[in-house]
Formats: C-alpha cells, sequence, structure tokens
C-alpha cells in the first residue's frame, strides 16, 4: 500500500502551480476579460489553483494561432507526425506517477485506476495512432487506360474539442491522438470542474508541438464552448458530455456547416442469463466482479453498467453474493493504492447523485445497499464522496432511464432471453452493454440485439485503442477510438487526371 501525499504538500510527487492561462500559439496567454476562477480537488473539497476564464476573444485568438500553425504542420509526413505522437507517449510514460497523481486531484478517482488504466491508456493511444496513420493508405481508381483518380487523405485545418470532466486527461487525449495524427490544429476546451491536470500534462509535452498546433482555452461551457462550436473558422467540433449539451452543439456548429461528433449519455445494460449460476466456478466470480463495474470511476463514466438485468430463476442466491461483493468496495483516500472508490468530480455531481437516491426511494424503489454520502473524517470530511448503492425496482423507474452518473445501480429481473433483450433496449441510450453466459451462441444472439454501439461479452469496462467506441440513439453521432476514426478527422481530396494529352 501506498498513500501519495497531496500535491504540494512535503514528500508530494509534484505541485499544480498556483494559476494556469490559457495555452495559445505555443505560449502561456492572460484572458482577454482578465478573468480567472477557482478550482477545488474533489478529495478535500479545498481550492488548490485558478485557471483562465475564456470568452469568445480568447476563443478568436486560439483559432488565428491554429490557422497560423497549419499552414506549416498540415504539410508534416507522417512519419514526422508518427515520431512526435511517439515522443509524447514516452514522454508520459517517464512521468506516469505524476500524471496519475495530477488526474486524481483534479478529479477525485483512485489513484490505482490513473496509475494502471487513465494515463497508460492515454498513453497507448498516441501510439497507436502513430502506427495508425503510417499505415493508411490512399486508393487509386483506373477510369481507363489513360485516365486516373486519385484518392488522398487530407487534414481538416483548426478542429475544436470540448472535454468532459470523468476522466480530463484520457478523454482529451481520445481526441487529441488522432486529430494530430492527422495533420490538424486543435483548440480544445477542458471541462471547468477538471481544467488543471491537462495543463500538467501540456507542461511535459509542450515542447515536442510546433506552437500553434495545439491550443487550449478554459474555461465555461457557454463562455467559452459555444464560441467555439460555432466559430466559422474550424473545420470540426468533436464533444463529449451531456446528451442536452449535445443538442446545443448541434445547433450551434450548424450555424457554420460545421461537422460534428459527440460522445454522449448512456444507460448501459448489464444482462446476467440463468447460466451464469450453473457453478459456483472461476467464471460465477468474474460475473460477481462484473456486477460491481458500476463503482468503477464512482459510476462517472458515460458506459456505466448502470441497469442490472438478472434473470428470475438465479435472482435471489446471485443478488445476494453480488451485494457481498459490492461491500468489498473500498473506499477511501483516491490518493492511497488500495482505494477502489474515490470523490465525485464536483460538489454539483455530488447533489445530482444524492437528489438521484431521493428519487429512487420516493417512486418506491427498494434500497438494497448504500444511500448515503460518506463522510470520510479528517481532511476528506470536505470532499465528495457517495456510497455505492443499488436499489431494485422496474425498468420504468426514473433511476432506471435517466443518467445518474454515480455508484448507483438500478436492479430489476427478467424472465428468459426475449425480456432480457427487450428490457435492455427499453432506454433512449445506446452506448454500451454487458452480456454474462456460458454459452457462446446466446452471448452472439444478444450481442447483436441489444442496440449499443458497444456490447461487452463476460467482461466489461476494457477500453483498448483499437476497438470501435461510440453511441446507438441519443448516445451519440460517429466513433472514437480505432483507426476508423481518422475519418473524422481527414477529408477526401479526389484527383481526376488524364494522361492522354501526350504534350503534357
Ligand atoms: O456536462 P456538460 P455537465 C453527463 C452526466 C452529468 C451531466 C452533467 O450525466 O451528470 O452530463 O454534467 C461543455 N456549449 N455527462 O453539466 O454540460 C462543458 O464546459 C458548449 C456525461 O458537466 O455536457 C464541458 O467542457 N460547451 C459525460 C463539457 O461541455 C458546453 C461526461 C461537458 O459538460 C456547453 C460528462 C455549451 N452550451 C457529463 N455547456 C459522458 N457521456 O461521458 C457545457 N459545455
Amino acid at each position: 500500500m501506498t498513500v501519495y501525499a497531496n500535491p504540494g504538500t512535503d514528500g508530494a510527487v509534484f505541485s499544480y502551480k498556483p494559476r494556469y492561462d490559457h495555452f495559445i500559439g505555443g505560449e502561456y496567454v492572460a484572458p482577454a476579460k482578465g478573468q480567472y476562477f477557482e478550482n477545488p480537488t474533489p478529495v478535500t473539497g479545498q481550492n488548490f489553483t485558478e485557471i483562465a476564464r475564456g470568452t469568445a476573444e480568447d476563443i478568436d485568438r486560439a483559432v488565428d494561432a491554429g490557422w497560423k500553425a497549419f499552414d506549416a504542420w498540415g504539410k508534416t509526413s507522417v512519419a514526422e507526425r508518427a515520431v512526435i505522437l511517439n515522443k509524447i507517449a514516452d514522454r508520459m510514460e517517464e512521468n506516469l506517477e505524476l500524471l496519475a497523481v495530477a488526474e486524481t486531484w483534479e478529479n477525485g478517482k483512485p489513484v490505482r485506476e490513473t496509475l494502471n488504466a487513465d494515463i497508460p491508456l492515454a498513453i497507448d493511444h498516441f501510439r497507436y495512432f502513430a502506427g495508425a496513420i503510417r499505415a493508411q493508405e490512399g486508393g487509386i481508381s483506373e477510369l481507363n487506360n489513360d485516365t486516373v483518380a486519385y484518392h488522398f487523405h487530407e487534414p481538416l485545418g483548426v478542429v475544436g474539442q470540448i472535454i468532459p470532466w470523468n476522466f480530463p486527461i484520457l478523454m482529451a487525449v481520445w481526441k487529441l491522438a488522432p486529430a494530430l495524427a492527422a495533420g490538424n490544429c486543435i483548440v480544445l476546451k477542458p471541462a471547468e470542474q477538471t481544467p488543471a491536470s491537462i495543463h500538467v500534462w501540456l507542461d511535459l509535452v509542450k515542447d515536442l508541438l510546433p506552437a500553434g498546433v495545439l491550443n487550449i482555452v478554459n474555461g465555461f461551457g457557454i463562455e467559452a464552448g459555444a464560441p467555439l462550436a460555432s466559430h466559422p473558422r474550424i473545420r470540426k467540433i468533436a464533444f463529449t458530455g451531456e446528451t442536452t449539451t449535445g443538442r446545443l452543439i448541434m445547433q450551434y456548429a450548424s450555424e457554420n456547416l460545421i461537422p460534428v461528433t459527440l460522445e454522449l449519455g448512456g444507460k448501459s445494460p448489464n444482462v446476467f442469463f440463468a447460466d451464469v449460476a450453473d457453478e459456483k466456478d472461476s467464471f460465477y466470480d468474474s460475473a460477481l466482479e462484473g456486477f460491481t463495474f458500476f463503482a468503477l470511476n464512482q459510476g462517472e463514466v458515460c458506459t456505466c453498467p448502470s441497469r442490472a438485468l438478472v434473470d428470475a430463476s438465479i435472482y435471489d442466491g446471485f443478488v445476494g453474493d453480488a451485494l457481498e461483493r459490492v461491500k468489498l468496495v473500498k473506499q477511501g483516500n483516491p490518493l492511497d493504492t488500495d482505494t477502489m472508490i474515490g470523490a465525485q468530480a464536483s460538489n454539483d455531481q455530488l447533489e445530482k447523485i444524492l437528489s438521484y437516491m431521493d428519487i429512487g426511494k420516493q417512486e418506491g424503489a427498494k434500497l438494497l445497499i448504500g444511500g448515503e454520502r460518506s463522510d470520510l473524517g479528517g481532511e476528506l470530511s470536505g470532499g465528495y464522496y457517495v456510497q455505492p448503492t443499488v436499489f431494485e425496482g422496474d425498468n420504468s423507474m426514473r433511476i432506471f432511464q435517466e443518467e445518474i452518473f454515480g455508484p448507483v445501480l438500478a436492479l430489476t429481473k427478467f424472465n428468459g432471453y426475449d425480456e432480457a433483450i427487450e428490457i435492455a433496449n427499453d432506454t433512449l441510450y445506446g452506448l454500451g452493454a454487458g452480456v454474462w453466459s456460458r454459452s457462446g451462441t446466446q452471448l452472439y444472439r444478444a450481442g447483436r440485439a441489444i442496440q449499443a454501439g458497444r456490447v461487452w461479452s463476460n467482461t466489461y469496462h476494457q477500453y483498448p485503442a483499437h476497438a470501435a467506441f461510440g453511441g446507438y440513439k441519443q448516445s451519440g453521432i460517429g466513433r472514437e477510438n480505432h483507426r476508423m476514426m481518422l475519418d473524422h478527422y481527414q477529408q477526401t481530396k479526389n484527383l481526376l487526371v488524364s494522361y492522354a494529352n501526350k504534350a503534357q
């Protein structure tokens, strides 16, 4: 067990700066309106740094810097860009602990996750897209003996990216790596709840990128996000966040016909078929573990398996064992490597989760475990901690239909395969799903029948760079991860050439 010291205190692996400005054209720049906002850590609730509060003027300046850099960056070879992406990955690997602690302090998630998942996945993302861009090929169509149509992949230019607070570094990297690999310049707006850790990352790698290729404007959604999403000189906007905000982003972007990709909310079903309980073996054990994954990252995951569906014939025994497993999910100081569930990312999010617990109780759901705010004592008393919570009810309830984004599970039972699929699909969303069974045929049928962009079978919460990720229905538009994502950051140039004219 290791407990990392709070950043900035004796023995800490690093300190945050007291203030972060925007990063525009390769340098730190004060906000046009001169305003800053406080940034608290969810671990203790104490402010630890202040952040530039961006507005339309700052976005304009960043877009200008991006276009200035694009002339040269857009013409770099894929080999040059791949080398840079790999260097960024190496720099991150050399500073794994620093980045992990920064992310934990910023977001409240346990350091065992940032050390083993968030930062390693982000590193791998740069390496994957460094390879993917090298392997990409254009196409040629032979129209006749003398005439050829060439197809080239060209970058879009300056693109906008709006980032959420649940995985501040990883969600930024999911968008940055493919955009840079494809030769675009970027204006990125972090979430106002978690603006600082991306600057810690930036300080480590900024010398590797030419000035203006990556620009970061901090600030709030309406003040800085909206002017970015509607900016007439960006060529694409990529957004991750709430579904209602996604609708707004589409409206803003439509003013200038800006292409949009959206990664939005979810209410993912985790389906346990009857044969899971045929034996109490290691498979059964992994299914119980899969049940507890609603609490991973404090439930602040767009694919959180927030609805568990269990076959009625095994319900009592399986749920009894699963609740025992939930009791083992250790909550504590996020900087302790033994901690499995840390703090919610913001006080607003904490309040939202507590209000959904009240809603669950009022609408008659049965509380099986948890249901309260956690007070962990000492300096952690000011932090934003919630108990892992399981409610039993039915799929028409609000706690089954609305995204809570906390460690709150809505549990119900089903009778047979058809009812399982019906309940799984009875949602506005379609981002993720899990299915658990010993039958390959049942997994395949269910995986194809559930309307979601990713269905995990006999596993959950794996996010490799080379598997496509994105939503069906109101969970989004487009895909992230996988080399198919390059399509969102490139446009096709067709040169149609006749070689028939002998004079040439
Ligand atoms: O999200 P928003 P919020 C869900 C989750 C959570 C809820 C609210 O259920 O409880 O959303 O969180 C920027 N124009 N998810 O309010 O508003 C904002 O500054 C342009 C799911 O924080 O979607 C931030 O950078 N930008 C989720 C980003 O959008 C705007 C991740 C996300 O904020 C804007 C996060 C506007 N009008 C929350 N308004 C997921 N699916 O991963 C806000 N923003």
